[in-house]
């Protein structure tokens, strides 16, 4: 790992633009040849096409022939490359040799085509048929308290696969059913569903398009969500202003070139932001405690629609503006042009994404945005809303369709669940340290790299008697194992190949962020014929488990289709519907509610940095495509730490030093050894590194309070040489 040598340049302030489309066709090029690229991107987001395995960012109804953006077609890419993991890749790599390789190694070395399996005290994968894989899944699922197995989803499974998922695991027994959204969104659930009674977004893309004021927090949307950057230009041109809060200068945020137009591809593009706010890490509740005190000061508030929608205005206060400076790090003037340009406008959307949902105080801060979208009348109107932008292209479906530790009451329709709420993912991996979880199965993601605290979680995973990954490619949870450990590698389809079944080609279907539902379609022939659908491969599991007959599921969707519209509110007509795709009931349900909440700015000590980690632009969460992030400045290279020049300067440290990063937490301190120092504008008090490989430094007990997601945005660290 220490072969990096990072070659660092200026960052900058352009997004996308011609040298984004190029990047993005070379990655394909590279993996996929010129006609399987040109075939395969053509597809996506197309309405009888797939949906891009990249974000959940909406596509507009009216779809340019190009809806892909550079980070969606290496999304593609990754899926669709040509390169090919065999069996006899595991006779020649012993599992030992492949947990010494990077992550960025073992996702290139191809789709995975066969099941394998490992057997106790060995060190290899040996291939299996699929019939004595599950069986022996089953074997084991039947030997345990059905408490003691877990069931993780990541968002890119199905509406179809995570339904019948979650079905056979309560069916079994347990609502033991973690998910990403546990570390990703979870926060932003958990505060919509107590002040406006729905844990989802409240605007539609049209919305974007004809808002006033659009303010993007915590977001970073030129890497993670450029396909946003079309929309935010369109709203721009129909006379929106864009406010930007964050501690880093995001390329996209402040000029785009849509790489859809041709004056995008070489003119010098628009400018988005009006504002930007370079706020330090955790101060966004000040800073909206603050802007909600100046809309009450001014009167710049909507009494009718608080009087007549809401509760829980008056107990509102002014926040104390020595703590509001300490810890936002801006001085009152920028705070006071923020407010104005709220109360300015007559109909404003607040976006954000992780920069708000993984800290200390997520769910109150976001209940900070809340308050001031109602203060101002700016819920269930068009133009306005709030908008947590997801992440995974069908985090959002997956909750919907029951992927939950807690389950919907609409459950009860099929059966009697489990009562006794289950694991989210930091209990998960507490069950398994202690011996309480004796079996994971995961169906998609990568459980060991994404969860925080690696060593601790690593070390849960060994204790497992059996570890199920269903999974299209090579990743480090299969390969982190004990020797007495059983372990399983189910490969199945993804969403850019044909699902064919008895009944014919099959489609799937996915929510995106703005609760539109529709199909996704693939059309690449599978990487092996070996390959089995995920809802094939659930189908098998629940047989072998429970001794159900789902093959009528399996045979053809449209029967699980049949059951979700039967049973899941908003899922009425379904099969009729989805052709075209359809939008699910959005909030506000009911009165809302404003939130009062203390205002403790972080403890820093004396030398220490709040450490955030964040997605460069070469990869998909665990999934590094490269080892650059060309809008941040940097070649080749990972262990890179953003701090600002001046707190190096303090620090006594200096740029392109080497240094470890010790995290300081109560039970004790995490190092991460050789990070190059890069000086960079990012806001006093504040550095950045990069998810996953900072991981082992986010200790397992530092959570958001409310909704129990890593605190991976708020770390305490020092640094040394
Ligand atoms: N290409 C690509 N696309 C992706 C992904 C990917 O890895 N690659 N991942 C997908 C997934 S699962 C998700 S959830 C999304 C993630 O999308 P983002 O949330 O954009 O991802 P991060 O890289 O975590 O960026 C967090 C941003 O928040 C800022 N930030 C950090 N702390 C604070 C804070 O305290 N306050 C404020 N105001 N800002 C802060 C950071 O500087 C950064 O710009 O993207 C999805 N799309
Ligand atoms: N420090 C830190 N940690 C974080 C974050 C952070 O910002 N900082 N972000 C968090 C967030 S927002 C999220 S969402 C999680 C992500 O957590 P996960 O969703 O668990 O991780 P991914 O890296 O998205 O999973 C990638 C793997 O999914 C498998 N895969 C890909 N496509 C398919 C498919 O179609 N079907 C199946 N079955 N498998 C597939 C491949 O084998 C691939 O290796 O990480 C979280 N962890
Ligand atoms: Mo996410």
């Amino acid at each position: 790992m220490t072969a990096e040598k990072p070659k660092v340049s200026p960052p900058k302030t352009v997004a996308a633009g011609l040298p984004g489309v190029a990047h993005g066709l070379a990655k394909g090029l590279g993996g996929m040849g010129a006609r399987r690229t040109a075939l395969t991107l053509l597809r996506v987001n197309q309405a009888d096409g797939f949906d891009c395995p990249g974000c959940a960012w909406p596509e507009p109804d009216k779809r340019s022939h190009f809806e892909f953006c550079e980070n969606g077609a290496k999304a593609v890419a990754e899926e669709a490359t040509l390169r090919r993991i065999t069996p006899d890749f595991f006779i020649r790599y012993p599992i030992s040799v492949l947990a010494a390789q990077s992550d960025h190694w073992l996702g290139r070395q191809g789709r995975l085509t066969s099941p394998m399996v490992k057997r106790p005290g060995t060190d290899s994968y040996s291939p299996i048929t699929w019939e004595e894989a599950f069986d022996l899944t089953a074997q084991q699922l039947r030997a345990i308290e059905p408490d003691e197995a877990l069931f993780y989803t990541s968002g890119r499974t199905s509406n179809e696969a995570a339904f019948l998922y979650q079905l056979f695991a309560r069916t079994y027994g347990t609502n033991n059913l973690p998910d990403c959204s546990n570390m990703c969104h979870e926060s932003s659930g958990v505060a919509l569903k107590a002040t406006i009674g729905v844990g989802k977004g409240t605007v539609s893309l049209d919305d974007i398009h004809h808002a006033r004021l659009i303010v993007v927090v915590g977001q970073n949307p030129g890497t993670n969500h450029p396909r946003m950057l079309s929309a935010l230009e369109q709203a721009k041109r129909n006379g929106a202003r864009i406010m930007s809060i964050n501690p880093l200068p995001e390329a996209g945020l402040i000029r785009f070139k849509n790489p859809q137009k041709l004056s995008g591809l070489v003119g010098r593009g628009t400018a988005l932001s009006d504002l930007h706010l370079p706020i330090r890490v955790g101060g966004d509740l000040a800073l909206f405690q603050a802007i909600g005190a100046h809309l009450r000061a001014w009167d710049a508030v909507d009494h009718e629609f608080i009087r007549t929608r809401t509760t829980g205005f008056d107990t509102l206060t002014d926040p104390d503006p020595d703590l509001v400076r300490k810890a936002t790090g801006l001085d009152s003037d920028a705070v006071e042009m923020a407010a104005r340009m709220f109360a300015d406008s007559d109909a404003t959307i607040v976006c954000w994404a992780m920069g708000l949902t993984q800290g200390r105080d997520a769910v109150a801060t976001i209940q900070e945005i809340v308050n001031v979208q109602l203060m101002r009348g700016m819920v269930g109107k068009p133009g306005a809303g709030l908008c947590p932008v997801r992440g995974h292209s069908n985090v959002q479906g997956d909750r919907t369709m029951g992927i939950w530790h807690e389950p919907p009451a609409w459950v009860h329709r099929l059966i009697d669940p489990p009562e006794k709420a289950g694991y989210d993912t930091v209990e998960a991996i507490r069950a398994m340290r202690d011996g309480r979880a004796k079996v994971f199965v995961g169906l998609g993601g990568n459980f060991a790299s994404a969860t925080p605290d690696t060593a601790v979680t690593e070390e849960a995973l060994k204790r497992c008697t059996l570890a199920v990954h269903i999974s299209t490619k090579l990743n480090r949870s299969h390969v982190v194992t004990s020797r007495d450990q059983t372990m399983l590698i189910l490969p199945c389809l993804g969403r850019t190949e044909r699902d064919r079944q008895k009944g014919g080609e099959q489609f799937v279907t996915v929510e995106d962020s703005m609760s539109r539902v529709h199909a996704s379609r693939g059309r690449l022939e599978p990487a092996s014929e070996l390959l089995r659908s995920e809802v094939a491969i659930v189908c098998g599991l629940a047989r072998a488990t429970l001794g159900v007959d789902w093959s009528s599921y399996m045979d053809d969707y449209r029967a699980i289709r049949a059951v979700i519209a039967r049973v899941i509110p908003g899922f009425e007509d379904f099969e009729a519907r989805v052709e075209k795709g359809f939008t699910l009931p959005q909030g506000p349900v009911g009165t809302m509610r404003f939130t009062a909440s203390p205002l403790r700015p972080l403890d820093v000590p004396a030398g220490r940095l709040i450490l955030q980690t964040v997605r460069s632009h070469d990869q998909y969460n665990t999934t590094i495509y490269g080892l650059d992030d060309r809008y941040r400045g940097i070649k080749n290279g990972r262990h890179v730490i953003f701090v600002n020049p001046l707190d190096l300067t303090e620090l006594g440290l200096h740029d392109g030093q080497t240094v470890d990063i010790i995290s300081e937490w109560a039970d004790g301190e995490r190092v991460a050894k050789g990070f190059r120092i890069v000086a960079y504008p990012i806001a006093r008090g504040c550095a950045a590194t990069y998810f996953p490989e900072a991981n082992v430094l986010v200790p397992l007990d530092s959570t958001a309070a409310g909704s129990n997601t890593p605190t991976s945005k708020q770390i305490i660290v020092r640094l040394e040489p």
